[in-house]
């Protein structure tokens, strides 16, 4: 029997996503192909364990084709393994890595894993400080890692860049396991040849990248690569800018072995320590349906159009930046070099980011408050707002559609403050609804 609640809440969160824009710089839409994987049969699947590593470097049939004992638990798995294998080929060819594993179910977990892998309770990661532009899972007091590791934070300078002057001095202080650099809110290109420079003076320090919001800006071409620079790790998640399904991913330089087996505590031996901490470490049986989603959109990320929607999404953040500061909108850092853009409200408007971000809900355009560095307000209405491009760039939007994004923006600040009429939200809902039908999302159609 249909369950016609959920479909109808579906339908209407399609119509919503159609009739709205999306600005949060971490969601995106992904194609038919993506979604239909995810609607597929290899949800009935357990699969708890690995494919065999073999033929990952030639073409996508020799991958297919490659034969060699598996490591998986179940039986059953001969359709299983060559879309798992398809998967980790795509993403070690879309990263230049030597391993990938493509079974965490989010970011978090991808970044859980790795911890896992390569420390003991107690001991110590240097990560950026959560209200400077870090991540909950780089050790913010609330979470379970902060509980088991000993988190020591670093910062962003008043320019909005990493103080990297800082990051080398905590490093010699805490002689960290880990070096994590990566961000949720955070504008510039970082300075990976510096941040190995200073992780190879501390010995067994693991140089992790947390990619989530920019790995298609990677796969893209247009944002150095960590893993090109001697990072030994990188995590991302495969839904942000990378415009696949929602999950996670580990990408690794070093030595691929049996993951049955307990490779030695050694930086090179990194891929397989990640692999036994994903799995049996921190998770049980993979998302195979969402393993077959990622791999298709690595596939659709190894196309050139792909190269190009990067640095599109770039341009607009650019044109988007600078129609907001032109119509009064105080940036942080100024501007910003990826596909993220933070605005401080309170000096903009005099108005915080959660009564911004309501206020915009209100006409179709969809954003989050956020903090920014420093911020003395709570987290639940911060002083800032955070907005990127990803998304509008899917649909096909440019630097003209952002100068009308803005004056939107801008608009409905007005209204926050009182320099409008309330009355204007009905007016300015139709125009967002107008320009965003002329825009189709790419997937999804009923
Ligand atoms: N929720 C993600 C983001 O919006 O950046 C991070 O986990």
């Amino acid at each position: 029997m249909t369950d016609k609640i959920v479909a109808n809440l579906i339908k209407a969160e399609y119509q919503r996503q159609c009739e709205g824009l999306e600005l949060i710089p971490s969601e995106n839409y992904v194609s038919q192909q993506v979604l239909d994987s995810m609607a597929s049969v290899l949800t009935n699947k357990y699969s708890e364990g690995y494919p065999n590593f073999a033929a990952l470097d030639g073409s996508d049939d020799a991958v297919v084709d490659a034969t060699g004992a598996d490591f998986r638990y179940y039986g059953g798995q001969e359709n299983v393994n060559k879309i798992e294998r398809l998967a980790i080929a795509r993403a070690r060819r879309l990263f230049r890595a030597d391993h990938a594993n493509v079974q965490p179910h989010s970011g978090a977990q991808a970044n859980n894993a790795v911890y896992h892998a390569w420390l003991e309770p107690g001991d110590t990661v240097l990560a950026m400080d959560l209200g400077h532009g870090g991540h909950l899972t780089h050790g913010a007091a609330v979470t379970q890692s902060a509980r088991i590791y000993h988190f020591v934070n670093y910062h962003t300078r008043a320019d909005g860049d990493i103080d990297y002057d800082e990051l080398a001095r905590l490093a010699q202080e805490h002689r960290p396991k880990i070096i994590l650099v990566g961000y949720s809110a955070f504008t510039k290109l970082p300075d990976f040849a510096r941040v190995v420079e200073i992780g190879r003076q501390v010995s067994q320090c693991l140089l992790m990248a947390d990619m989530a919001h920019v790995a298609g800006l990677i796969a893209g071409d247009v944002h150095p690569n960590p893993l090109d620079f001697g990072f030994h790790v990188m995590t991302t998640t495969t839904h942000k800018t990378l415009r696949g399904p929602r999950g996670g991913l580990i990408l690794s330089k070093g030595k691929v072995s049996n993951p049955l087996r307990r490779p030695e505590y050694r930086l090179e031996n990194i891929p397989t320590l990640i692999d036994r901490a994903v799995f049996p470490g921190t998770q049980g049986g993979p998302l195979e349906h969402v393993i077959a989603a990622k791999a298709v959109a690595f596939h659709e990320a190894l196309q050139p159009e792909f190269k190009d929607y990067a640095r599109r999404v770039v341009a607009n953040a650019k044109s988007l930046a600078i129609a907001l500061q032109e119509r009064g909108f105080q940036l942080i850092g100024g501007g910003t070099e990826n596909h993220l853009i933070l605005i401080n409200m309170i000096e903009s408007y005099g108005i915080d980011g959660k009564t911004f971000e309501r206020s915009l809900d209100k006409i179709g355009l969809t954003l989050n408050a956020n903090a920014i560095p420093n911020d003395t307000r709570k987290a639940f209405e911060p002083s800032g707002v955070r907005l990127g491009t990803p998304a509008l760039t899917t649909r096909g939007l440019s630097p003209a559609e952002m100068e009308q994004i803005a004056d939107w923006l801008q608009k409905c600040a007005e209204i926050c403050v009182g320099r409008r009429d309330v009355a204007e939200y009905a007016v300015l809902r139709e125009e967002v609804r107008a320009l965003a039908l002329r825009f189709p999302l790419p997937g999804g159609a009923a």
